[in-house]
């Protein structure tokens, strides 16, 4: 096959699966998190600062709806942003991750005043939301897919830290639970239009190359707090 030739559907799909190798699962914050290594406070680091990766996703998803023109997609697409704000009668996942804070013993004040969100956390987030803006909105779903591989994250959430972390209420484990059926369903749309927008074997290169900055974006945010909670590293550092 010559190296031009365009990956068939299943060859780009598994393309896009192998990336897992390089997901925040197997970063050393998240492998010491999961080991029940971690302290209160560097819990407490790490969940007011995806906070903000949190509040920023549905602003992402109405980015990318809004660069796109065909009523079906936009039909799927909000529901993400549902998925997170919430609507009449069901709390998102924004609320959820509230209820998170606060049973790690943030307040809900703590985290929507972005007090404890480390610069590089906001600059790998405000690059995805801006990526977002520009990008076509196929390009935006392609970026979206590290969530191929978030029900392994969440699930091994939902395993460990029962046992390593019994000072944290349960009830913030909601939105962990929630994701688990949430992710599989983007991901499933998310996946179709990419296999089915990226034809050329240089699209579908370039496809896997928007999934690998999605990663970066990712594991960047884990490597600022690796530097603040687990290093300790002045300036930014976590007192709580
Ligand atoms: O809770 C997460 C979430 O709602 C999303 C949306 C999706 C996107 O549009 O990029 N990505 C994503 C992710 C969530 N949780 C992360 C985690 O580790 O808890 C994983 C992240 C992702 O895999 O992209």
């Amino acid at each position: 096959m010559s190296e031009k030739t365009p990956w068939s559907r299943e060859e780009f799909e598994q393309v896009l699966r192998a990336k897992e190798e390089f997901y925040h699962i197997r970063h050393p914050l998240h492998v010491k998190m999961h080991s029940g290594e971690m302290s209160k406070e560097q819990i407490q680091g790490w969940v007011a600062n995806r906070f903000y990766y949190q509040t920023t996703i549905p602003m992402k998803d109405a980015a990318i709806m809004a660069n796109c023109p065909i009523p079906e997609v936009r039909q799927h697409w909000v529901q993400r942003i549902l998925d997170h704000d919430g609507f009449e009668g069901e709390e998102g996942g924004i609320e959820a991750w509230l209820q998170l804070g606060e049973s790690v013993g943030l307040t809900r004040e703590e985290l929507w005043s972005e007090e404890h969100v480390l610069p590089g956390v906001r600059f790998a987030v405000d690059a995805y939301s801006n990526f977002a803006r520009r990008a076509t909105w196929q390009e935006g779903a392609s970026s979206s897919l590290t969530e191929m591989f978030a029900p392994k994250i969440h699930q091994a959430r939902l395993d460990n830290w029962p046992e390593s972390y019994p000072w944290i209420d349960v009830k913030g484990y909601r939105y962990f639970r929630k994701r688990l059926s949430e992710a599989r369903r983007d991901v499933e749309h998310g996946v179709k239009i990419t296999l089915d927008h990226f034809k050329t074997r240089e699209q579908q290169e370039y496809a896997v190359s928007l999934l690998q900055f999605k990663l970066d974006v990712l594991w960047s945010m884990c490597d600022a707090m690796w530097m603040a909670y687990i290093e300790k590293r002045p300036p930014y550092t976590f007192e709580v």
